[in-house]
């Protein structure tokens, strides 16, 4: 019997949300009997809310090869919900043990699990946890890399990121770094510790410095939270303009985050791209495909093209495919807000929406939410489905963006 089942953290797969799961597994230890199992999740870490989800125990069995394991694993702290168990579970070759609970059960990102593991032989674990992170989390998205600063946000810039984990239980914090070069030498100002802004996907940090138009600035973020890398994110590079210069196609070109909520990985593949809501619009029936499903609750946000300046009337569209959905867009000044709204619509082929119903001249940014109620089961094309974001007026003058609008 095991005298100790504390569970050694950080065993392994402590950067998990960075490299493949499949390639994360047991530590071969060439043959070392340890009475103390470490456990994949480790404890009270931020894990990939993927659908290849799985419970493992580090090489534990060596001392009871002819032991049987069960595993259960719970939606609440107090045991009540049991989301899925399974007893029976034979060691491997090299005296792990696995279990993966199988489409059956698909881990919703945002949320705090428990579980806790028992052997024939009598062994135990205590109460154990682990949060599933964001879909795609820790992101640097704004601004993205190769994209730009409105000049109107230079005397006051802010850098954002997506969040690693927006549920109960757990607050990450943010470093973020703005550098003049390339060579990130040249440090211009510097956060440590952001605090995540509660009820949001993003957080945008405020950098406290002025920026030249023109100019070329770099930057990254690193996520301090249990279970994810350190490291720094790869440098994001911007060049602060004036956003009415910037022509283009007349529709979303680049995809800046999709957050959904927890029917994420019950959405059929091909669906879950982003990209797919870019470029006019091209949804084919009958085999469904060419738009974004969001998702209930779930938030797209793009950028445009050509930037958008107001005329009379509706100035852009949102193409929903195939069903009527309900939804609400957004504008806002960077890739992360803030949003502000231009209202909720049904949006069977499209919904159309006017910039001058809350004053603002131009936009490039638009953030497309899902209001849908996520009581809904959860099925293949999940929330409004998102084909294209387009908008038909010709392109103005520059001096239409010269002034703040928010
Ligand atoms: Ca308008
Ligand atoms: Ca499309």
């Amino acid at each position: 019997m095991r005298q100790n089942s504390q569970i050694r953290v950080g065993v392994y797969c402590v950067a998990l949300l960075f490299v493949v799961l499949s390639g994360c597994g047991p530590k071969k230890d060439g043959g070392s009997i340890d009475s103390t199992p470490g456990v994949y999740p480790s404890n009270g870490h931020v894990i990939h809310s993927d659908w290849a989800f799985r419970i493992a125990l580090e090489a534990s069995a060596r001392k009871h090869p002819g032991s049987t394991y069960s595993f259960t694993l719970y939606g609440d702290k107090d045991k009540k919900e049991t989301l899925a168990s399974v007893g029976g579970v034979r060691e491997q070759g090299d005296g792990s043990v696995f279990w993966v609970p199988g489409k059956e059960f698909i881990i919703e990102p945002n949320r705090q699990y428990w579980w806790e593991w028992a052997d024939s032989a009598g062994g135990k674990s205590g109460l154990l946890y682990f949060f599933a992170a964001s879909y795609q989390g820790g992101k640097p998205i704004s601004p993205r890399n190769g994209g730009v600063m409105d000049r109107n946000m230079r005397n006051n810039p802010t850098l954002g990121v997506s969040h690693i984990y927006s549920g109960p239980g757990l607050w990450p914090t943010y470093d973020f770094q703005l550098f003049a070069d390339s060579g990130a030498t040249n440090l211009l100002a510097e956060g440590k510790g952001v605090e995540q802004t509660a009820n949001a996907n993003h957080t945008r940090w405020p950098a406290g410095v002025s920026l030249n138009e023109g100019a070329v600035y770099y930057w990254r973020v690193r996520v301090n939270a249990p279970g994810v890398s350190s490291d720094w994110s790869r440098l994001s590079s911007f060049t602060v303009v004036n956003v009415c210069t910037i022509n283009g196609p007349p529709n979303a070109t680049f995809a800046i985050d999709w957050t959904p909520k927890k029917c994420a990985n019950y959405l059929t593949p091909r669906l879950r791209d982003m990209k797919q809501a870019l470029g006019p619009p091209n949804g084919v029936s009958p085999n469904y495909s060419n738009f974004l499903s969001l998702d209930y609750g779930g938030e797209l946000i793009v950028e445009m093209g050509a930037t958008m300046v107001d005329h009379p009337g509706g100035d852009f569209r949102v193409y929903e495919f195939i069903s009527t959905e309900i939804l609400e867009a957004y504008i806002g000044p960077t890739e992360a807000g803030p949003w502000i709204s231009l209202g909720v619509g049904w949006c069977g082929l499209y919904c159309e929406f006017d910039l001058g119903l809350v004053g603002a001249a131009y936009a490039r940014y638009v953030r497309i939410v899902d209001r849908g109620t996520e009581a809904l089961y959860c099925h293949e094309t999940s929330g409004s489905d998102i084909d294209a974001v387009t908008w038909s007026k010709p392109f103005a003058s520059p001096s239409a963006c010269y002034y703040p609008w928010w």
